[in-house]
C-alpha cells in the first residue's frame, strides 16, 4: 500500500512536469535542431564585379548552436532564383560557424566556396534557405532592402 501511494505521487509529479517540458522547446523553436542561418553579407562591399574578391565579398554564415556536431553533407543553401549550393562532407562542431562564400577558392576549416563566377544573393531583395538532405527546409531568412548590405538572421 505504501509503495502504491508513492507510485501515485510520482505519476502526479510527472503530470505536472510535462507542460513545463513542452514549454521549453517551444521557446527555442526558431533554431530547431541547433543548425540555423546566421549573418548574411548579401551585398558585397564596393561595386559588384566578377573579380574573385568581389564575388567572395558576399557570404552566408551557418551556425550550429546545438550540443553536438552535425555532418553537413547533402545540406543545401538556396536563393530565390533557385541557385543552389550543396555541401560536400563537412562536420560543423557544436557552437561553430561555417561561412559559405559565393566565389571560387580553396575550402578550409570554417569556410566553404560555392565556386561561382558572379554574385548570387540579390542586393535589394532575396531569401536564403537552408535545406536538409531529405528536402525539408530547416531555416530561411529574407531581406527586402539594401540597408547596410547584410542581415543578422539569428
Ligand atoms: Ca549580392
Amino acid at each position: 500500500m505504501r509503495i502504491r501511494s508513492t507510485a501515485t505521487a510520482v505519476l502526479a509529479a510527472t503530470a505536472v512536469a510535462v507542460p513545463l517540458l513542452v514549454a521549453t522547446p517551444a521557446a527555442a523553436a526558431r533554431h530547431q535542431g541547433g543548425l540555423h542561418l546566421g549573418y548574411i553579407q548579401y551585398d558585397s562591399p564596393g561595386r559588384d564585379s566578377s573579380s574573385r574578391s568581389s564575388v567572395n565579398g558576399e557570404w552566408v554564415n551557418i551556425h550550429n548552436n546545438g550540443r553536438s556536431a552535425v555532418q553537413l553533407k547533402g545540406y543545401k543553401l538556396k536563393d530565390n532564383t533557385g541557385y543552389t549550393y550543396t555541401f560536400g562532407s563537412y562536420k560543423i562542431g557544436a557552437g561553430k560557424t561555417v561561412k559559405v562564400r559565393t566565389g571560387k577558392g580553396t575550402n578550409a576549416s570554417g569556410v566553404r566556396y560555392w565556386g561561382r563566377g558572379w554574385h548570387v544573393w540579390n542586393n535589394t531583395s532575396d531569401k536564403a534557405r537552408l535545406i536538409k538532405p531529405n528536402g525539408s527546409q530547416l531555416d530561411s531568412c529574407s531581406w527586402t532592402t539594401r540597408d547596410n548590405g547584410y542581415k543578422n538572421c539569428h
